[in-house]
């Protein structure tokens, strides 16, 4: 027993995701972001994928024992702040993932609703989805899905303003209360605009009704892996140190931009993002 308490702990962070042995996305992603931010870092895996910066070659997922059994010993030692889950590929998981949370309550959660890797691979299939949307959404504090993302949960084609109000109201009558709609995928946050000169990276926010718009140089990379990950985690772990969630998204997606902007060149697919600031120049 550690009879030295510090008199202020770092705030813990969970996530529940897959693994990516890259390092790239995942819980590898999670656990760093969380670090970054200062916040103390704890994981269960939901599966193994088979995986590097070219593709992903397959998973083996685990049972909802198995994220029971790791979460629940987790939750029962520490006060967990924050939960940000991922990759959670099977009806069963996602179910009891649900009862994790009703059963735990952590103050924030923040689920990234993981639908496809960057190379096309599903994550997740139709009905283990549709068991997402009805048991995580309501247990939300945040959803971050990207534009694939949104377009597969709401079946809307996201090209306009419009259709992003569209969708999220969809998602937003699904049981989701706060939706981030990540622009990463699109040059102008909307629609892809060829030879526009000032590409910009929209992410839309809706707190309720409200919107706030964040607006970041889109930066002309290949080096994106990961991307989805830590934004999410970083939400999370600025949740848990108290910021509201405007200012979470706002410092997460000025991280995920500096990520990007001083990405290593690793791999020969898409690099993953510099996670660590200690090596950022
Ligand atoms: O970026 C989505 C994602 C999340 N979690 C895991 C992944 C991926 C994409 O490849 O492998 C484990």
């Amino acid at each position: 027993m550690n009879s030295v308490k510090k008199e202020s702990q770092p705030p813990v962070c969970m996530t529940i995701a897959g693994l990516d042995p890259s390092g790239g996305a995942g819980i590898i992603a999670d656990i760093k972001t969380f670090s970054a931010f200062g916040c103390f870092a704890c994981a269960a895996i939901t599966s193994v994928t088979f995986q590097n910066t070219i593709g992903v070659f397959g998973a083996v997922h685990q049972t909802a024992d198995s994220v029971n059994k790791q979460t629940q010993a987790v939750f029962e030692d520490y006060d967990v702040t924050a939960l940000k889950t991922g990759m959670l590929p099977t009806g069963e998981i996602i179910r009891e993932v649900a009862r994790l949370i009703k059963k735990f309550s952590p103050k924030h959660v923040v689920v990234d609703p993981v639908v496809r890797s960057t190379s096309g691979f599903d994550l997740i299939d139709d009905a283990a989805l549709k068991i997402l949307i009805e048991h995580l959404f309501p247990l939300a504090d945040l959803i971050t899905p990207n534009i694939p993302e949104a377009e597969r949960i709401t079946g809307i084609a996201l090209r306009s303003h419009d259709d992003i109000v569209r969708a999220t109201a969809e998602m937003q009558a699904m049981g989701a209360r706060n939706v981030l709609i990540k622009g990463g995928h699109s040059a102008d946050g909307e629609v892809k605009e060829k030879g526009n000169a000032a590409k910009k990276a929209k992410d839309h926010l809706f707190i309720g009704g409200d919107l706030t718009v964040f607006e970041a140089d889109f930066i002309e990379t290949t080096a994106t892996h990961g991307t989805g990950c830590t934004l999410a985690a970083a939400i999370a772990a600025n949740l848990a140190l108290g910021h509201d969630l405007i200012v979470a998204v706002k410092i997460s997606k000025d991280f995920v931009t500096e990520a990007i902007r001083t990405a290593p060149n690793l791999g020969k697919g898409h690099s993953p993002i510099n996670i660590s600031p200690s090596s950022r120049v």
